[in-house]
Parts: C-alpha cells; structure tokens; sequence
C-alpha cells in the first residue's frame, strides 16, 4: 500500500517535473552555452527585465555592441536564448518559417488571445499552409483596396468627434500674467485628447466592418449605448491574456498549470460569447454567400455584380474561398473559420491603433513634417477634384482613395513611423531541429550589403561565421532593434527623417550613395511586418500589412486633413510592450497607456469631406 503510494507519488512528481526536466537537460546540450552574451541579472528571470525595457533603454544595441550580431541572452530559470540582428540569420530563420515555428509557451498566449489554438496565428507547419492559402484571397491588393469605404467612413466618425470635442474647447484662457520659464501654452482652441484610446475605438469598429460584417459601435459617444458585448468579450480576453504572462510561462513547463486558466471564469465566459457571436456571424455569411450564388446561377446578370451581391467582409471571402477548394482536405474546418474571427480582432485593431497614435506622436514631435504632409494632401485633394468638376462624392472619394494610397510623402512618412515604432517589437522562434545558421562572414560581406555589423564571438573571443543550435533552442528575433540599427540604417537611425526614402526604395539606408543595407523584410526594408521570403518553406509575415497601410493612409488623411495636433514639450512619452507596444507618460505611469495630445480644428478652404456612410 505504501509503495503504491510512494510510486504514484513519484510519478505525479515526474507528471509535473517532466517538462522542467527536459528544458534543464536540453540547456546543458545547447550549443548556445558557447556564445558570448551578457550575465544574467536574475536568477529566476535572466535577463528579461532588461529585454522588457528595451524601447527606453537601446539595451539590445548595447548587448549587439559588446557581443556581436549574433548572441545568447538568459530567459527564464537562466535558459540560454539567442538574438540576432544579423540580416543573413535573420533571412536564414523566417526563410524556414516550418522548421523555426513559434515556441509552445508564445503560441499558448497567441491561442489565449486568439480565439483558441486553430487560427492562423498560432497553427504550425501543413496546417498554416493549408489555411494561408485559403485566406490569401482575402488581403489581396484588389480586395484590400475595396475595403476602403469602411476606412473613410471610420475615420470620418472619428474625426467629427474630435472636431466636436476641440471647437467646444474654452475659448483661450488668458497667458498668466508671467509664465514660468519653459511653460506651453497649448494651441488656441485646442483640447487635450487622448488619442490612443479613441484610434483604438476607430481600428475596432474597422475590423468589425471589414473583418465579418459587425458593428461594434466603439465610436460611438452616446453615453447610453452599452459597450458592445463581442467588444466586451474581447476586452476581456485581452486584459486576462495580459495578465497571464507569467502564469503562462510558467504553464510552459508545468502543464499542470494549464488548468488554472480554464477555470478562469470570466474568460470562460467571454470565450463562450466569442464563441456564440462568432458562430451566428459564420452561418449568417455562409448563408449569404450561397444565397448569392443560387441566385447567380439563375440570373447571369448578377454574375458581373459579384461584388455588390456578395458581402467584402475578410471573413466573407474566406468562406467563398473554402467552398471552392479543390478538395474537402484543402478546406478549413467549422473551428478553424470560426477561429479567424478572433484572430482578425487580436491582429487587426490594436497593432494598427498603436501604428496610428505613433504616427501622430511623431507628428507632433517634427511639426515642420506635419505641416508638410497637410499641406501636401491637400494639394493632392484639390487636383483630385480639379480633374472631376461636379463628380458625386462617392467617385471623388473612389479617386481620392487611389491618389491618397499613391502618395510619396505620406508613403515616406509612414515608413519612417514604422521603423522606428514598429507596433510588434519583438517575435520568438524555436528551432524545430538541429541546424547551422550562417551569419554575415565579415563587414565585407557582399550578402549583407557591407553591414559593418560587430561579430559574433564565442565565450573565448574567438569570431563565429555560424551559429549552431539544436532542437528545441530559442530564438527572439528583434524586429525594433534591427529597424533602428546603426550598421543598417547609418548615424542616424533613430532620428524621424521621412526624407531618408527620397531616394528610391532600394537602399535602406536612404542618404547613403553606397546601395548597400538590404535587409530581408517584406515591406520597406524593414521587418515591422516580418519577412516574406519564405515561399514553399512557410510564410509567417505579416497577411494584413496591406489592410494596415490602407487604414493608415486614409485615417492619417482624414485626421490630418481637418485637424493640428500639439504636444506639451513637459510631457515625456514612454513604450512599454505588451503585445503591442503603446505609449505611457512618464509622469502620469498609474494613468497607463495613453497619448495625450492637443487637438485642435484646422482651418482650410477645402469643401467639407463627408463621413462618407456607405
Ligand atoms: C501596423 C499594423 C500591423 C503590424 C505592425 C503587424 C505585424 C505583424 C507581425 C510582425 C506578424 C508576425 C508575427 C509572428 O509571426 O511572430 C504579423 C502576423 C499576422 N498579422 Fe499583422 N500586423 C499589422 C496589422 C495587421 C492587420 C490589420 C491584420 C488583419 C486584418 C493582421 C493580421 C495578421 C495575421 C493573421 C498574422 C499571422 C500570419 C501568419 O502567421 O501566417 N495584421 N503581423
Ligand atoms: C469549408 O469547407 C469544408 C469542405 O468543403 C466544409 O466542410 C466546411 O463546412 C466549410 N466551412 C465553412 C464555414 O463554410
Ligand atoms: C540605432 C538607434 O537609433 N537606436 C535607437 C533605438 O531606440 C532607442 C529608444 O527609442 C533609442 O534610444 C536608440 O537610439
């Protein structure tokens, strides 16, 4: 009986241990125990508090400068992982998207926030190539372009309320008799906004339209309407992901942990209502769409209608595109399309509504560049409607709409915001199998464009032309720190400079003459919305980065159109990453996340541009 006892004991011990073990054994085999990196500050948690911190302190530059390009920082219980920012290690690991799939305990904190392990975000290997191919058809130029309606009319709404929020501002208080020195007088019939809160509003009303048909009503300010409950259930998926980081972690290696976590009631409850809501969405479209077929068939007239006959939505598309796989094994099953519904709200909103609030923060920071963008969108929209006299609005906004996607300035400036405020700050990749990553050999290295990167070194010194990992090691690949790279991007780096993409797209590093500097990104030469080399080998960049960009170019259009923004030189704007990076005020830390800018009206010639309903 004893025994019985002892050995069931032992086994529950190995059930809990069984992981921790592993990941113990397989740190004292990884090649990575070889590398140069810096010491550990923590014992439990390495160097992660410094990593965490990384958008304030260039933490990553300084561990790149004394380590090389390529090294080994110590994550959790002092696990070894490697950070590269070298472009041919970076090619190397995205290019082999299925052979560097994302870490079990990242793709568990995805699936929280994803509506569950069978979206896009967090499925691996045939799976995610199955699905890729099914949703492409969805984020096409052509089809993205399409959804642009819904952008103008979102940033319509968003721009009348805080045009409605700035002209019954007070009119301007008298200047104190004598202001301190350094004090700011914000802008005469301005009003302090905070903008974060609001974009977000914007990008999520967006992505209900756009993504599967649904109004969330974020936007709306009348003060009886409820919040929405899909927005709710959301929400609180959001908060309750976030606040499981650790637990997650920790949930990594001891999966009995997991539990915990379903026995969390209030994200069982907003999972059952993502579940419901997200079910009658799919029968809704479904429904829809054959309806619209039968119809086809019989009416031919409607064939070429195709497009006003059938919903836009992404998911709506995506429904069309699974009914005409070639196979049912081709196909998506009930759980993975509902899935996508959940992972266009955790992909689509907050990463484009921390893109926006940077845009502007940057904005306000060079306002010679904001004044050079408004001037030059408006010049854009006057010729616009110069070449079409009388032209309903629907077509001037059809117009409008291609001159605004095509503009160079506002093209130049989004690259830069970007660059130096990529939205996701870091990814995490582990390696599937035993492999060898090239680096750049030398700064002479034709491959790396002459990078002049430092290094890479073993502990001993000695400089490294590869990097050798084994199955199961770790990998951050750090999307900011290779955007704002001095080897990459020249001196200054992290200045804002829109004018460094003057001269043509095909040198990275703008006002260097030397060609040099590619790096292997899918967009810009950046990697804020990853890579896109992978091909047959796996393709995780980003899907959506044409949504995003359309989105911000007609948000920035509209807003910057009718309004100046200001911001009070005092106020010191942090990052913190959490999914997304967002801003907080360095002063104002128990406020959280927010940007508080000054809104005002601004005053022009140009003929009122309507909310523009659909
Ligand atoms: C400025 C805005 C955005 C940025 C910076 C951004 C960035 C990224 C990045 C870095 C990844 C790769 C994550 C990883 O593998 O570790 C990614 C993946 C993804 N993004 Fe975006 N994104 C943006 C907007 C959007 C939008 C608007 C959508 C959809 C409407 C979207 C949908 C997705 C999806 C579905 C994936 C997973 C793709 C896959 O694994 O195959 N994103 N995004
Ligand atoms: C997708 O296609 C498969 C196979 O044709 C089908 O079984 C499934 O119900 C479809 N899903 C949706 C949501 O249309
Ligand atoms: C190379 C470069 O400019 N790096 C910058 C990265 O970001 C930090 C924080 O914003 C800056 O301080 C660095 O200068």
């Amino acid at each position: 009986m004893l025994l019985l006892a002892v050995l069931a004991l032992l086994l529950v011990l190995y059930l809990i241990f069984r992981d921790f073990l592993a990941l113990l054994i397989r740190q004292a085999r990884s090649p990575l125990r070889t590398l140069s990196g810096p010491p550990p500050t923590s014992l439990l948690t390495g160097n992660l508090a410094a990593l965490h911190d990384q958008e304030n302190t260039d933490v990553v530059l300084r561990w790149e400068a004394a380590h090389g390009a390529a090294f080994v920082y110590r994550g959790f219980v002092g696990g070894r992982r490697l950070l590269t920012t070298d472009p041919r290690a970076l090619a190397h690991i995205l290019g082999r998207a299925y052979d560097y799939p994302k870490p079990g305990f990242v793709r568990e904190s995805l699936a929280a926030m994803a509506g569950g392990d069978a979206g896009l975000l967090v499925v691996e290997g045939e799976v995610h190539r199955r699905q890729r191919s099914i949703l492409a058809p969805a984020f096409t130029a052509a089809h993205v372009r399409s959804l642009a309606p819904v952008f103008w009319a979102k940033a319509g709404v968003l721009r009348d309320v805080w045009l409605a929020a700035a002209d019954a501002a007070p009119s301007p208080s008298p200047p104190s008799p004598s202001p301190g020195p350094g004090a700011w007088t914000p802008p005469a019939g301005s009003t302090r906004i905070d903008v974060l809160s609001w974009l977000a509003r914007a990008t999520l009303d967006a992505v209900g339209e756009a993504g599967f048909g649904y109004a969330f009503h974020a936007l709306s300010t009348n003060e009886e309407d409820e919040q929405d409950e899909l927005a709710r259930a959301f929400a609180d998926i959001f908060a309750t992901a976030r606040r499981f980081r650790v637990m997650t972690i920790l949930q990594a290696w001891f999966p009995i942990l997991r539990r915990f976590r379903r026995n969390n009631a209030v994200m069982a409850r907003a999972t059952a209502t993502m579940q419901r809501i997200g079910a009658r969405l799919v029968e809704e479209r479904s429904r829809a769409v054959l309806a619209a077929q039968t119809h086809a068939q019989t009416d031919t007239s409607l064939v070429a209608g195709d497009k006003t006959v059938l919903g836009r939505d992404l998911l709506s598309v995506l429904i069309r595109s699974n009914m005409s796989a070639p196979t049912p094994a081709a196909a998506l099953s009930s759980a993975e399309v509902l899935s996508q519904i959940a992972t266009f709200i955790a992909t689509g909103h907050e990463t484009v509504a921390s893109a926006l609030t940077w845009a502007l923060y940057a904005l306000v920071r060079a306002p010679a560049v904001q004044a050079r963008l408004r001037a030059g969108l408006h010049a854009l929209e006057t010729s616009v409607r110069a070449a079409r006299p009388g032209a309903p609005d629907a077509a001037l906004r059809d117009a409008l709409t291609d001159a605004v996607l095509r503009d160079t300035y506002l093209e130049h400036v989004l690259r830069e915001v970007l660059r130096l405020h990529a939205p996701i700050a870091n990814t995490m990749r582990v390696a599937a199998r035993d492999d060898v990553i090239p680096l750049s050999a030398s700064p002479s290295d034709a491959d790396a464009g002459g990078l002049g990167l430092p290094p890479a070194r073993d502990r001993a010194g000695n400089v490294l032309s590869c990097i050798r990992v084994r199955r199961g090691d770790i990998i951050t690949v750090p999307i900011q720190a290779v955007n704002k790279s001095r080897a990459i991007w020249g001196p200054d780096a992290g200045e804002f400079d829109p004018e460094r993409w003057a001269d043509g797209p095909g040198t990275a590093g703008g006002k260097e003459a030397d060609g040099r500097r590619r790096v292997p990104g899918l967009w810009a030469h950046t990697l804020t919305f990853l890579n896109g080399n992978g091909g047959a080998e796996g393709n995780r960049a980003c899907i959506g980065w044409r949504y995003a960009l359309a989105e911000m170019k007609i948000m920035l259009f509209v807003l910057v159109r009718d309004l100046e923004f200001a911001l009070d030189p005092a106020t010191v704007i942090e990052k913190r990453v959490n999914v997304v990076t967002r801003p907080f005020v360095r002063s104002e830390p128990a406020l959280g996340n927010q940007m508080p800018l000054h809104v005002r009206r601004h005053v022009h010639a140009l003929p009122a541009l309507g909310a523009g309903a659909e």
